[in-house]
């Protein structure tokens, strides 16, 4: 008796399961991709935003968020369209670097991708004293939005040159090594400021191209740029750019400042006439002060480093030795043609690119600015006003207001 009242509990509960779930299953058969005025529009893994603003979008949905009671509410925020419209320049971004370096400047694309390039899918063109191996081009191509181009750099523009002493240059590195310079018993350091300083616009990759920006390894950006900086070079008629400026270690440039008189002397014709010189001098040439642009962002024009002006400077001071026998850098020799041999506004300070290499930071003066432009840096980190940047003396040679607010970084 006890089993089959058992079995009859059994059945009633099964019965009433049924009933149950026969009515959740009617409850559930909502329409989902049959509403009205629907169209797939992106395919799957594609991003949802319109990738082309020229081309009508679907019509729009509107539905009852009642009736079909989606489990995730839409952003109403309007999502930039993923590429900026109108034309490109001829312009490309370069990086010098070795596969090792692969990781770093993985994060440097990541940072100008996010903040720059996926709204303009410029070029990369990435050079190498050796061959790029496989993974730093499988990882590098992944990320960047434009076209990616890896060069090998040739052996004449990576070694001594015939009139270098050898054994000169190897008795400066270990002096230099000795006084715990940085970098200076390094040979490939030296390759790579002389290369900097010489030919990486002249390397067949570059040839295609009117305009650079250069990035380095572990470089951040921290705000939003939401226009053409290319573009606004060539509008504005600007040659050269910088974020950060200081003065370059003495110790590693103690002769420059002489070949560059020697320069100017030879080739009086290259210099401009509303140059920068009060940016590089304080007692109108006779010394240089070291106050440099920091090259390792630079925003530029390939045209005039190929011009006979640039190249003949450069050439100058490949004779004279200085990359080896003292530890001359890229940023002060890219410094000092700027300043000589381009006109005073031709010469751009991006306020408002907001970037870091160790140990270095600019972050725009300007709250507002920093707010409208999702910027991520501490205005304490800025370098701008501090005594060992040369940026107020920028300011100053060319007759600008400083931004409001700096006196409170300073
Ligand atoms: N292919 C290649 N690239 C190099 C070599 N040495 C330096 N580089 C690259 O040249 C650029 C400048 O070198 P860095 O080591 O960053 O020099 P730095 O900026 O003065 O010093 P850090 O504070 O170390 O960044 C970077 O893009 C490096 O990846 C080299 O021997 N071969
Ligand atoms: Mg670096």
């Amino acid at each position: 008796m006890a089993g089959s009242q058992r079995y009859l509990r059994y059945i009633v509960f099964a019965l009433f399961a049924l009933v149950l779930l026969y009515f959740i299953g009617s409850s559930s058969s909502v329409p989902t991709a049959n509403w009205p005025g629907y169209q797939e529009t992106t395919s799957p893994g594609e991003p949802s935003t319109p990738s082309d603003p020229s081309k009508p979008s679907a019509p729009a949905v509107s539905h009852d968020v009642s009736q079909t009671a989606p489990s995730t509410t839409p952003n109403d925020k309007k999502l930039p369209p993923a590429t900026a419209p109108g034309e490109r320049m001829n312009a490309t971004f370069v990086t010098l670097a070795r596969n090792s370096d692969v990781w770093e400047i993985a994060k440097s694309i990541r940072h100008v991708e996010d903040r720059f390039n996926r709204k303009f899918n410029y070029d990369w063109v990435f050079l190498n004293d050796d061959d790029f191996d496989d993974q730093f081009k499988k990882v590098t191509s992944a990320l960047v939005s434009g076209k990616t181009k890896y060069g090998k750099i040739p052996k004449e523009h990576w070694s001594f040159p015939e009139w270098i002493d050898q054994d000169k240059a190897a008795k400066v590195r270990e002096e230099m090594k000795e006084k715990k310079i940085i970098y200076g018993d390094s040979v490939s350091y030296r390759h790579m400021c002389r290369y900097e300083s010489g030919f990486f616009f002249r390397h067949p990759l570059m040839l295609d191209y009117e305009w650079y920006w250069r990035v380095e390894p572990s470089i951040e950006l921290y705000c939003d740029i939401n226009y053409d900086t290319f573009k606004f070079m060539a509008e504005k008629k600007k040659k050269y750019s910088f974020t950060l400026s200081l003065y370059e270690y003495v110790e590693t440039i103690p002769t420059l400042w002489d070949a560059t008189k020697n320069f100017t002397k030879h080739f009086p014709q290259h210099v401009a006439k509303d140059n920068s010189m009060k940016f590089l001098s304080d007692d109108g040439g006779e010394n240089y002060n070291h106050c440099h642009f920091w090259s390792n962002f630079e925003i530029g024009n390939l045209n005039w480093l190929r011009s006979d002006a640039y190249i003949d400077f450069f050439t100058s001071l490949d004779h004279a030795g200085g990359f080896f026998y003292e530890r001359w850098g890229d940023a002060p020799v890219h410094s000092i043609a700027a300043g000589l041999m381009l006109q005073k506004d031709e010469i751009h300070f991006f306020n408002d690119i907001a970037y870091y290499h160790v140990p270095f930071t600019h972050c725009p003066t300007g709250e507002q600015y920093r707010l409208d432009h999702k910027c991520s840096c501490n205005p304490k980190d800025n370098f701008d006003w501090n005594g060992y940047s040369c940026t107020a003396r920028f300011y100053e040679i060319n007759g600008m207001e400083k931004p409001e607010g700096y006196e409170k970084e300073q």
